[in-house]
């Protein structure tokens, strides 16, 4: 069997002429943020993109096909067919069956880096739940990152994880964080999570000089561009503080597991704060977006 990838006419020129690509993740439209509003993100995303003069390429599958740029008929069918979640694990089995899904983290970066893109911008990145010791649920983001040589912008980890669990295995499996113009790790919709990061950066050369100096040494792991949102743009640490405490006690009380526990927190989440949540959520993917089209100019220009 051949590889059924698919990538787009303009995001294949913009690669083979060497411009600037910037991937996007299709589980944040699918199942990490609500109907209708996720439709209109998902344009607003690739139009930030297209607006730096660099080419956005949303990564789905899509009747069999890994698909690394979009149509916006096909953005609207992740928007609004109720398709799955698809990890990594789960990329043969959609191929296997002609299927269609939605990519996280880790099958977007798969599939970003099949089709020779360097640079992606997501929201939030998976990572160790709490109580990961008992449930062992660790994301796959994680580990995929370590043998994926891609640059991924996230705003650090979102705060319904575990996150000094999550830098500790960050660190155990050799994926180079650096914090954007900060050396604090930011919880996603709170600027500094307060924990301490060993390295940063001040701007896009310095991540794309880092993406040399690592594919000189040829690692394999992924870089992860930890970018806070602007103390001033966050999120109330008081509302945040409440609607996550019970967020995790309605997790617990329904007894979720697997992958159903991410998006039941992201959902659960926005409805406690009457969508305050929300608006943070689309700011911070906004920001990571564009600071992943200056990292993609950046090196781009090398
Ligand atoms: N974090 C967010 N928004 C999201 C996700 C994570 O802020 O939509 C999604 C991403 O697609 C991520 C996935 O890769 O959840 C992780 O899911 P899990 O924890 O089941 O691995
Ligand atoms: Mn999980």
């Amino acid at each position: 069997m051949t590889l059924p990838l698919s990538i787009s006419p303009a995001v294949q020129t913009a690669l083979d002429a060497g411009q600037p690509v910037v991937a996007l993740e299709s589980t944040i439209i699918s199942h990490g943020l609500p109907r209708p509003d996720n439709l209109e993100a998902a344009r607003g995303f690739e139009a930030i993109l297209t607006g730096m003069g660099v080419v956005p390429a949303t990564i789905a599958v899509l009747d069999g096909q890994l698909k690394a740029g979009l149509t916006d008929q096909e953005l609207v069918r992740i928007a609004s067919e109720d398709i799955p979640k698809l990890s990594v694990r789960d990329l043969p089995i959609a191929l296997a069956r002609k299927g269609s899904g939605a990519t996280t983290v880790a099958a977007t970066s798969y599939i970003a880096n099949l089709a020779g893109i360097r640079v992606f911008a997501t929201g939030g990145l998976g990572g160790v739940h709490r109580g990961a010791s008992e449930t062992f649920d660790e994301s796959a983001d994680l580990t995929v990152l370590s043998e994926v040589p891609i640059t991924v912008v996230s705003a650090g980890v979102k705060s319904i994880l575990d996150i000094p669990a999550t830098l500790e295995r960050l660190e155990s499996l050799s994926v180079i964080v650096l914090g954007y113009g900060t050396d604090k790790f930011p919880s996603f919709w709170l600027t500094d999570s307060g924990e301490q990061l060993d390295w940063s950066v001040a701007d896009a050369s310095g991540v794309a000089e880092v993406m040399a100096s690592r594919d000189a040494l040829s690692q394999n792991a992924a870089i992860l561009v930890a970018n806070p949102l602007p103390e001033s743009e966050q999120l109330d640490p008081a509302v945040h503080d409440k609607a996550l405490t019970e967020a995790l006690r309605l997790a617990d009380e329904q007894g979720l597991s697997g992958k159903e526990v991410t998006p039941f927190l992201l959902l659960t989440i926005v409805e406690l704060t009457g969508g305050k949540s929300l608006a943070v959520n689309l700011k911070i993917a906004e920001n990571n977006i564009r600071v992943a089209g200056e990292i993609a100019l950046s090196w781009a220009s090398r």
